[in-house]
């Protein structure tokens, strides 16, 4: 079969201290994919700003050989919104617990350049080119899509498919998450919601353009971890790209294991791509949005609706099969 077309908008932090590596292994996992062909990478901001995941995600092409694919930076602020607040706890983060990560190897250079063209642009060319064929894996903020659609509508109807790492059915799990070094209860808004809060109204374009959308939820994620014998298992490969992906990932995890008591890393990016190429990992229900419940603030914004469903929305993986997937691919040599 042929390869799905696939544009990957991520906010890679890989190689941040304390922060997430699952968009780095979003795009390992599309790399070695035989079902994606990843015609470009997409930059936006949530986990880091919109210039670090530029670089972040070069320097994985680069290590991984691909310099052929392009990387397209997009916009550093969102629309509306104030991300001071995001930026403070990230950074904050990347502070208290940057010890984490004094074994990791100095990064490497990143000497491949960027594309040309800025995000917005290269996503109306490449749907341009190739009508009704490109799949846009959202794993972060929604700004370089939107502002596609706003300088070129017509984009709309050309785009396949667009799949988002983000949204809640209902009140979402995290609002009964009593974590001890989290005092502010506001605080998931900046970390967990991001990926659609970051920059709301951006979130609201996308959904309402009649483009086919798939909220992946945060609860569907959770389902699907990277354990420490994952990282192990990375590591044993034995490449400089190899060793590259388990170096940065191995404190990462041993944070989850030792200051949030989880058994590994939740695979929130690698699991959204997955339904690129396998749509049977996934419970998925036909549900209404509801952009005024969301923009408000307010849950649920997404409607269980026969009579008028406007998105999917996943309601559950089989985490263990993803995660044996995912290893037998994030060990492959490319
Ligand atoms: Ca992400």
């Amino acid at each position: 079969m042929k390869p799905v077309k696939v544009i990957l908008d991520v906010d890679t932090a890989t190689g941040i201290p304390c922060r997430d590596v699952d968009d780095g292994l979003a795009i390992a996992l599309a790399l070695a994919s035989p079902e994606i062909e990843l015609i470009g990478i997409t930059t936006c901001a949530g986990n880091c700003r919109t210039f670090e995941s530029t670089e972040n995600s070069l320097r994985i092409l680069q290590l991984a050989g691909r310099d052929d694919i392009p990387v397209a930076e997009g916009r550093e602020l969102p629309f509306l919104q104030d991300v001071t607040a995001n930026f403070d706890f990230l950074d904050g983060w990347t502070h208290n617990y940057g010890f984490l990560w004094k074994d990791v190897p100095p990064l490497p250079a990143v000497t491949i350049p960027k594309s040309s063209l800025p995000a917005h642009e290269f996503i109306i060319k490449s749907v341009r080119e190739h009508p009704n064929e490109v799949v846009i894996v959202k794993e972060g903020s929604h700004t370089n899509l939107a502002l596609a659609l706003l300088v070129d509508p017509g984009i709309a109807p050309l785009v396949k498919e667009v799949i988002h790492m983000g949204g809640d059915t209902g009140q979402p799990w995290w609002a009964s998450t009593a974590t001890s070094e989290f005092d502010d209860p506001d605080i998931w808004q900046y970390v967990i919601k991001m990926n659609h809060t970051y920059d709301p109204e951006a979130t609201v374009i996308v959904a309402q353009s009649k483009i086919p959308f798939t909220f992946v939820t945060s609860q569907t994620c959770l389902s699907s971890l990277l354990r420490m014998s994952h990282v192990d298992a990375m590591a044993n490969v034995g490449t400089p790209y190899h060793d590259f992906l388990a170096a940065t990932a191995r404190p990462w995890v041993q944070w989850q294991l030792q200051y949030r008591g989880r058994e590994g890393a939740v695979m929130w990016d690698p699991l959204t791509l997955a339904l690129v190429f396998d749509s049977n990992l996934f419970n998925i229900v036909r549900m209404r949005f509801d952009a005024s419940q969301f923009l408000s603030g307010q849950y649920p914004y997404l409607y269980p609706s026969a009579e008028s469903p406007t998105v999917q929305v996943t309601m559950e993986a089989n985490g263990h099969r993803f995660e044996e997937i995912m290893m037998e691919r994030l060990t492959r040599a490319l």
